[in-house]
């Protein structure tokens, strides 16, 4: 193989690799409360702008304090408030999708490997079928927090 080719096939991965960090995705807001001593999950509450000119979708969370991370949403059924997953969340062309305590959308941490300490930032990781994988830092607030 040629030097040139070389070259040009690195640029080539060097460009795909600036497209699977593509900007277009802004986290704005990432927080949860305080957890409480025992407390075995939390969820957790992002702002999700897609700049972008065209969709996106939330594919996967991640989180290494967590067992797992879910998107959630929540709904009234029967006046019984009841929570599930959701997949394949899509973020059309230049919307925010913000989560608030209460109801709607929020990410749910399942089997908590470490108490959320109010003060203390964690890490959670999204992926994104358009923008790729995305990394956030969790704000913890007081547990008494109201929203
Ligand atoms: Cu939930």
């Amino acid at each position: 193989m040629r030097l040139t080719t070389m070259i040009f096939l690195a640029a080539a991965a060097l460009s795909g690799n600036a497209l699977a960090a593509d900007p277009a995705i802004d986290i704005s807001r990432a927080f949860a409360r305080a957890s409480a001593p025992g407390q075995p999950s939390a969820a957790v509450y992002l702002t999700i702008k897609n700049n972008g000119a065209v969709a996106d979708k939330l594919l996967r969370i991640s989180t290494p304090i967590a067992a797992s991370a879910e998107l959630h949403t929540m709904s009234m059924t029967d006046h019984v408030m009841k929570m599930r997953e959701v997949t394949d969340v899509a973020i059309a062309a230049n919307t925010t999708l913000t989560m608030t305590p209460g109801a709607g959308y929020h990410v749910m941490l399942t089997g908590l490997k470490q108490a959320l300490v109010e003060g203390q930032a964690v890490p959670l990781q999204l992926t994104f079928d358009r923008a790729g994988v995305v990394d956030v830092q969790i704000k913890i607030d007081a547990l008494t927090t109201a929203y």
